[in-house]
């Protein structure tokens, strides 16, 4: 990709509306632009990385046995009547009404929607658990939209939705989930603490957000040193073993861990000072289970071995690819701009043509962008004819992990010069070597 026939709307000064360094970064770097308040596009970067996120999510979700659907933004305000949320649900839900005077909502989740899917289609037993998740605008008119991405208005939610015959099974599905978002989390750069949430009038243990660990972040959160040594499940994890996964579940349940809500000071007093982190915290993931609250309201039940009917037993599972954009920054950045973990950034790597017009640097930088490509490197060619020190800047506020130099001097000793981003570090490698060694880079 040339960056002369891109869109890449870098800002010089620091926005004023920005209050912190993600959605200043964010901003800065030509990621969105706001449309209204907490209504963004995503530029041509921040949807590379957005789609980075999704892929990583989809695959999580899929090794954890859910199935991918896509339903609709605009709902119908009937099925929020059965399960008696459409009164309840207050501002925050933004109606509207049809030609033919029929209540609308935009939905702002979709347990109602994916509950009337599945009593439309499955009737045994037999053909549970089943777990649908989507990818999917939410719109929420908040009080206080803020921060940009973080907390908008129209966002964009991973939404998945568990049915079982019963508790246990549910727990189960439960218990997937819960080991999907640490590899999910992990995956996309970032270390997300399980913590437990409040059950509401359902009560029971299983509802947990995942929490990053940021000053930025709108909870207080406390939490055992010991959460920062544990070992995120592998890809081989065996999600069809109830067993194991319910182990790991436990292993990153015992240390202590809430949020202000839910904090025990009496519990938090009999851990060593030295091992108590309190902190704040970023909530990147929600998971809950809420039994047959919503089957019961919309009839949705399955005939079970018995030869009985049962209400299902459902869960749901949420995660903020939009949020998450924000949330790696806070964690990943220096005064320079971005570091982007490498399974998320934008591109793989920036080459940066110091010289322009200059033939031979142009003849050098076009082999350099065809051999990256050709080795599997996603490449974003700085061909502008901006200073150098402009082009650098730019480079290391998008946050690409690599960056290709290519300058007179060092075209004449045959090399080009490669720098990490995250270390800061330069070597010199002769121009032949560049893609053989960005294409196996981590
Ligand atoms: N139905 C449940 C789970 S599917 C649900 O809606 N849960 S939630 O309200 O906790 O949202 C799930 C995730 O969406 C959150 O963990 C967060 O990552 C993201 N999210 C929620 N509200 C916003 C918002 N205003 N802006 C950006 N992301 C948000």
């Amino acid at each position: 990709m040339r960056l002369s026939r891109y869109l890449l709307p870098i800002l010089k000064e620091n926005p004023r509306e920005a209050e912190i360094v993600s959605h200043r970064l964010m901003l800065r770097a030509g990621m969105i632009k706001q449309q209204a308040a907490g209504s963004f596009t995503l530029l041509p970067l921040g949807l590379r990385v957005l789609d980075k996120i999704n892929h990583i999510i989809r695959e999580e979700q899929n090794r954890a046995g859910a199935i991918e659907i896509l339903m609709p933004t605009i709902q119908s305000a009937d099925l929020w009547r059965e399960s008696g949320r459409y009164d309840d649900y207050g501002k925050e839900m933004l109606r509207m009404q049809d030609r033919h005077e029929r209540d609308m909502l935009f939905g702002p989740t979709n347990e109602e929607m994916v509950t009337d899917i599945f009593r439309s289609f499955v009737r045994s037993y037999k053909d549970l658990p089943l777990n649908l998740y989507h990818i999917q605008w939410k719109f929420r008119d908040e009080v206080r939209p803020r921060f940009g991405v973080m907390r908008s208005r129209e966002f964009l939610m991973k939404d998945a939705y568990s049915f079982d015959l019963d508790y246990d099974g549910a727990k189960a599905a439960y218990n997937r989930m819960f080991v999907s978002y640490l590899r999910t989390f992990e995956r996309v750069g970032l270390q997300a603490i399980p913590m437990r949430a409040d059950t509401g009038p359902i009560g029971g243990d299983l509802s947990h957000e995942f929490i990053i660990l940021a000053e930025t972040g709108e909870s207080e959160v406390f939490c055992h040193r010991n959460y920062f040594d544990l070992q995120v499940p592998g890809a081989d994890t065996n999600f069809s073993d109830d067993s194991h996964i319910s182990e790991i579940v436990d292993a990153w349940t015992k240390p202590y861990a809430a949020t202000d809500e839910m904090h025990d000071e009496r519990a938090w007093g009999e851990i060593a000072a030295t091992d108590r982190v309190a902190a704040r915290g970023i909530e990147v993931g929600h998971i809950f289970h809420f039994g047959t609250k919503y089957s019961e309201a919309m009839n949705a039940s399955v005939t079970g071995p018995d030869g009985k009917e049962h209400f299902v037993s459902m869960g749901s599972y949420g995660i903020g690819p939009t949020r998450l954009m924000a949330a790696i920054i806070e964690a990943s950045h220096d005064e320079n701009g971005i570091i982007w973990p490498g399974a998320v950034a934008p591109f793989d790597a920036v080459l940066i043509n110091m010289k322009p017009g200059d033939e031979k640097c142009d003849r050098v930088a076009g082999r350099l962008e065809q051999d990256l490509t050709a080795a599997g490197c996603d490449v974003l060619h700085d061909d502008t004819d901006q200073r150098a020190g402009a082009k650098f800047a730019t480079a290391d506020l998008i946050g690409v992990p690599w960056q290709v130099i290519v300058g007179p001097r060092g075209v004449g000793a045959g090399e080009a010069e490669i720098k990490n981003r995250a270390s800061g570090e330069r070597i010199a490698v002769p121009i032949a070597d560049v893609a053989a060694r960005l294409g196996s880079a981590p």
